[in-house]
């Protein structure tokens, strides 16, 4: 059996060094006895060309950055497995989604799309979602967004996009925002944008957390079964623990405090055992299903409701396992929406047929050549042999002197596979028509969805998104362009365009509307999956502190999964009137309120101001953002301030134990929107 049960682990480990406990060498495996000085001629003379390696160091050193990626430059990642639930034989012959028993190795990378890649983790963006299966038929990569649709129908338009959506060339301003004029321009001039803008002025565009939010593969892409037959198929990754995201306030300041709060969220989950978890579903549709609807499948700007064409629920991923090393395994994967396997092929999208050019190409320059492949990140599990040959940094050794199909001198090898020994064959569809650049009528529609996302949000829900749009036009300069955006939005809502056109000095239109009423429940944040599991509370907490009632509190909490972090003024262990005694995890000068999901003021230092206020900062700002508060009979006093006490959320009282069961039910909620907060 292998060692890891996980034959990628195993794959890895034959390419994992620890230099620990070694001696020194250079590359070249001689060992160095000097590693301070370089070699110089006398004491205080010139360094010598002969000192070999100190050129080595140097040289090296001067080639260690590769280019960012040109989009998606800031990502994290981790390894996991993939489960199906039940076979998929029914509608596709993919392998890794036959057997129940089997578990699929898995990499996946998210990212913010337009930042560098030192760039803050909560810029209002969509997230990339990229999953690496590596099968026993070859890699697999569903390469996703956590919003459903796209700002365009074609894939010749993605330089512009992206063009526009970066910091402007000529000042290189603003970084990982798309609250600026070249953004908002090409949104007014390019009207497909108005569904997938509607989702990036969302809640969706700000996630909590990147185990808390959803994937798609935005794409329709076809399911082929072993007979051949296929069905029109889109992917969604649901998260375990329910779709959740911060409020803007909150997202803007994280960025300060703690610019990779979404990676450290990520790693020290799988560092203490709380696996993310999403499952895998699949809305299915019959090929003669393909004209029944009021949009066209082929387009990337449009979803399918769920509430129509339902998603299948058909296996589970688990992220279990830290990457050892970024650069070589986050930051040189290769994804690439053409890895896929039999039982797995492509629609007419032209969206996705684009994408299926610029993946290869984009790592060519990126990773330096068309080897890339043999890097340990991206090597299949299963074996590969063809007639490709050298090119920069070939670590394959090929054996014998052929290298070319047809041939006699190896027996016509390596030999293309039959369809039943596993040979790719693409769907045979049907296609004909005349060469032109235009686009289909269907493709014609831009806001019926949008105002289908607008209609299905909730009252904080539509509020967040006029605030979004009046904080990014807010940022806009040009008088035009903000006009022409009001304007373009008056299709989609002009209850939206009210609510935001008097903050940017415009008045609201009298024209517009729209007649669609249709809504999807599914697409409110709402609606989801509300848990307690793996949210953080401070724990605001000072000596003298009650110990029975604490410790009952904080072992109740942990019970349920919720992460307490002690929060005092300074570390070290305090201790409560009991005797009993708390390791204090944070100050108040390493952590934020915007830091965690809930605040449980306990209290203490009785007498000292200092304290005093610092946690009743903190406190006010959770309760500004909407969140869980709890008080301990001491911690009370801390929540006179603009009446808190009164307000919905906001949980103190009662015996422990049932005190803890409220606060705990209140921390799973969220946030409580219904709070009048000044
Ligand atoms: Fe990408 N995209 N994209 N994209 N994309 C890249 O490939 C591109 C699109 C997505 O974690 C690049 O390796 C074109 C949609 C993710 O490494 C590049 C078009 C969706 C990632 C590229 C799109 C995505 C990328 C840059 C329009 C959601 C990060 C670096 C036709 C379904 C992958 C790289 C990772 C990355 C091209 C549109 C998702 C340049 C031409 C739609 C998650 O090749």
């Amino acid at each position: 059996m292998s060692k890891n049960e996980n034959s990628k682990k195993d794959q890895l480990e034959q390419f994992t060094t620890d230099d620990r406990g070694q001696k020194l060498t250079t590359n070249q495996g001689l060992k160095v006895s000097e590693d301070e000085f370089s070699l110089k001629a006398g004491e205080r003379g010139p360094t010598l060309l002969e000192d070999f390696h100190f050129r080595e160091k140097m040289t090296h050193f001067d080639h260690e950055r590769i280019p960012e990626r040109v989009v998606h430059a800031r990502g994290f990642a981790a390894h996991g497995e993939f489960q199906v639930y039940e076979s998929m034989k029914e509608y596709t012959k993919a392998g890794f989604l036959q057997d129940p028993s089997k578990k699929t190795p898995v990499f996946v990378r998210f990212s913010t799309v337009a930042g560098s890649r030192g760039s803050g983790e909560l810029a209002r963006d969509a997230r990339g979602f990229s999953t690496k299966f590596y099968t026993e038929e070859g890699n697999y990569d569903l390469v996703g967004n956590n919003i459903p649709v796209f700002f365009i129908q074609d894939a010749i338009k993605f330089p512009d996009l992206v063009h526009a959506l970066k910091p402007e060339p000529h000042n290189e301003i603003p970084q990982a925002a798309s609250a600026h004029d070249t953004f908002w321009d090409f949104v007014a001039n390019n009207q497909e944008a108005a569904h997938m803008v509607m989702w990036a002025m969302s809640d969706r565009a700000i996630p909590r957390s990147f185990r808390m939010m959803e994937g798609f593969g935005v794409h329709t892409f076809r399911f082929v079964n072993e007979a051949g037959k296929s069905h029109f198929v889109k992917f969604h990754w649901k998260p375990v623990l329910g779709t959740h995201s911060v409020i803007w306030d909150e997202a803007q300041k994280i960025n300060g405090k703690d610019p990779d709060f979404h990676r450290l969220d990520l790693w020290q989950s799988i560092e203490n055992g709380n696996y993310p978890e999403y499952e895998l579903g699949v809305q299915i549709l019959k090929e003669e299903d393909e004209f029944n609807f009021d949009f066209d499948i082929l387009d990337a700007t449009k979803l399918w409701p769920e509430e129509e064409i339902p998603v299948k629920i058909i296996g589970k991923m688990t992220l279990n396992q830290n990457v050892e090393n970024y650069f070589a395994e986050t930051e040189q994967v290769a994804f690439h929406p053409g890895h896929v396997v039999p039982g797995i092929d492509f629609s007419n999208d032209p969206l996705l047929q684009g994408r299926l050019f610029s993946y290869t190409d984009t790592q060519l320059i990126r990773l330096g050549g068309p080897n890339f492949h043999e890097l340990p990140i991206n090597r299949p599990v299963c074996p590969f042999f063809n007639n490709q040959r050298d090119g920069y940094g070939r670590q394959t050794i090929n054996r014998g002197p052929v290298a070319y199909h047809k041939n006699s001198l190896a027996n016509n090898t390596p030999e293309p596979a039959s369809e039943a020994e596993g040979g790719y064959k693409h769907y045979e569809e049907r296609v004909e028509g005349h060469k032109i650049r235009a686009r289909s009528d269907s493709f014609k529609d831009h806001f019926s969805q949008a105002t289908l996302f607008w209609n299905s949000m909730s009252r904080p829900e539509k509020e967040h998104l006029i605030e979004a749009f009046s904080f990014e036009l807010g940022k806009v300069g040009s008088e035009s362009v903000k006009q022409q955006i009001v304007d373009m939005f008056a299709n989609v809502s002009t209850d939206l365009t009210k609510g935001f056109a008097e903050s940017i000095g415009l008045e609201a239109p009298q024209h517009g509307g729209s007649s669609v009423t249709k809504s999807s429940p599914a697409l409110s944040q709402e609606n989801t999956v509300k848990s307690p599991a793996t949210r953080t509370v401070a724990v605001l907490i000072g000596n003298g502190f009650n110990g029975e009632e604490v410790n009952t509190v904080l072992a109740q909490l942990k019970k349920a999964g919720v992460v307490p972090e002690v929060v005092s003024e300074t570390k070290g262990k305090i201790k409560g009137s009991d005797g009993s005694e708390l390791e204090v995890d944070q100050t108040f000068l390493t952590v934020d309120s915007v830091l965690y999901d809930a605040v449980y003021a306990v209290g203490g230092n009785e007498g000292n101001k200092s304290f005093f206020k610092k946690c009743a900062l903190f406190i006010h700002e959770a309760f500004s953002h909407f969140k869980p508060i709890g008080a301990s009979e001491e911690g009370r006093a801390l929540l006179n301030l603009d009446n808190m006490d009164n307000s919905p959320g906001v949980v103190y009282g009662g015996a422990p134990e049932d005190f803890a069961k409220r606060f705990i039910d209140a921390v799973a909620e969220h946030r409580f929107w219904d709070r009048e907060v000044e």
